[in-house]
């Protein structure tokens, strides 16, 4: 065994500076660089680091202690170890335990204790976090590891309240922090900075009662929120003259019907969005966790929203291009049925690449649908209504079955004018249902 004594290296003018912390326990197997304490002046915080690796058998020094250079901190078992030296001491960034007197961005420029030339880059101060730090107008009084930790962690120190002696931010309270930040439910906890919902105590204002969410709701919640706030959404408006298509359906209704078949409009939209998604390859793709790329996908697998007593829920079904309407319109309600039942399997949820929101049965006249990211649009269909349409032909007005669209997509994948072509081109195949054949 090859025992060696570790003492605090020349820390320059410090003297008899307390230790606020100890971050290595008796076992602990060290790295050359690896944090072994802080300690502090009334200027400044400084981190002292191993300088070679090996075990630890002994702690000579504990939280409070004054130390100079040349203390004895601990003991290291540094058998087999390569003892590459930096013995340098880590003067992180300036700290000054006093806070109050200090102005806001930019960092106050009091003289920092001199960094030695040798320190490891990675023990240098950070002006950007710095920066950070001092936005909310005061500096955080915190040592250094605890800053490189809030500094992994994306934590801004500025916001944390220390807990510790002469309110230092101790790495429980960064821990703490960063839960609270998690369990927020508005847009700060993903970093928008927006400022916190109000909580308003609306019992003073009339009776209330308290209805637990459901989980269903809960879940996609969160997701269309990331959804609506992650994809920059425009929403284009169009009309279909579904005339024909409408008188279609209605003949096809008994035929259906003996085969077991509810033949709905959602059934032909399927159709008609897969040719869509044909023409307009960008509509059936994703971006890249990166965003560098488009993932364009060669398969046709569509989703509809379906209203369930427990929330919204998005059975796929696939592969619409090589089924039949009859066929989708069985899937449409059989899917529907074990959806309203809760008994749709996981993943007959997955796998969709574009999805249709059918509010037509419902009323309503237009609406923004949220797209159901990672895909790029989303179709919403609302009430088909009478309305005069002007025949050029016959120079006359006349009666025509009109279904609004609403076509949401993810405008950093698809320009305007796609958008509208798209819908365009729903129009075309809707208003001549032999289109939909081929
Ligand atoms: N215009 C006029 N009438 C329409 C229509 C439209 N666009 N779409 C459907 N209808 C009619 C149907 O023909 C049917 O009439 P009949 O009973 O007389 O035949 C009636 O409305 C009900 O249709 P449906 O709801 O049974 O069938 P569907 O295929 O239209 O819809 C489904 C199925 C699952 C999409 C629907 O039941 C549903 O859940 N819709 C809600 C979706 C939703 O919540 N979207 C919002 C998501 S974003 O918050």
């Amino acid at each position: 065994m090859s025992i060696k004594e570790v003492l605090v290296p020349d820390i320059g003018s410090f003297k008899d500076v307390e230790v606020i912390e100890i971050m290595v326990n008796v076992g602990d197997s060290l790295k050359t660089d690896d944090s072994l304490m802080t300690v502090e002046s009334d200027k400044a915080a400084m981190d002292i680091p191993a300088p070679f690796g090996g075990i630890v058998k002994e702690l000579k020094i504990k939280v409070g202690d004054k130390i100079s250079a040349g203390s004895l901190v601990l003991l290291l078992d540094t058998t087999g170890e390569a003892t590459a030296s930096s013995n340098a001491p880590v003067v992180k960034s300036f700290t000054p335990p006093e806070a109050s007197s200090v102005a806001a961005v930019p960092p106050p420029s009091h003289p920092a204790p001199e960094v030695p030339a040798h320190i490891p880059p990675k023990h240098r101060p950070d002006p950007v976090a710095a920066h950070a730090e001092f936005a909310s107008g005061k500096p955080a009084h915190a040592s250094p590891s605890v800053r490189r930790f809030a500094r992994e962690l994306g934590a801004n120190l500025g916001q944390i309240k220390g807990s510790g002696p002469r309110g230092r931010i101790l790495k429980e309270d960064v821990q703490n922090w960063i839960k609270a930040e998690l369990a927020k439910p508005t847009g700060e906890a993903i970093g928008l900075g927006f400022p916190p919902a109000p909580i308003i105590d609306f019992a003073k204002f009339g009776e209330v009662e308290r209805q637990a969410l459901p989980r269903i709701k809960k879940l996609s919640g969160a997701n269309l929120h990331r959804n609506w706030v992650s994809a920059p959404h425009v929403t284009q408006f169009d009309e279909a003259d579904i005339t024909d298509l409408e008188d279609f359906r209605k003949s096809m209704l008994d035929e259906a019907a003996k085969r077991g078949v509810k033949l709905t409009l959602l059934a032909f939209l399927m159709k008609a969005v897969v040719n869509a998604l044909r023409t307009y390859p960008t509509f059936n793709a994703s971006l890249s966790a990166d965003g560098e790329n488009l993932l364009l996908k060669k398969y046709f697998h569509v989703g509809f929203a379906c209203d369930t007593p427990d929330g919204l829920v998005v059975p796929v079904v696939r592969d619409v291009n090589k089924k039949d309407v009859m066929d989708i319109a069985k899937e449409l309600a059989e899917m529907s049925e074990l959806a309203r039942e809760r008994k749709l399997k996981v993943d007959a949820m997955q796998g969709g690449c574009f999805t249709i929101s059918s509010l037509g049965g419902i009323g309503g006249t237009m609406f923004t649908p949220i797209i159901n990211c990672p895909e790029v649009a989303i179709l919403g269909l609302s009430r088909a209504d009478w309305k005069p349409v002007w025949n050029k032909a016959s120079k006359s007005f006349e009666p025509r079955l009109m279904l609004p669209l609403s076509l949401s997509y993810d405008h950093r994948v698809i320009d305007g004018a796609d958008g509208a072509r798209f819908t365009s081109h729903l129009r075309l195949m809707l208003s001549d249902v032999r289109r939909l054949l081929l």
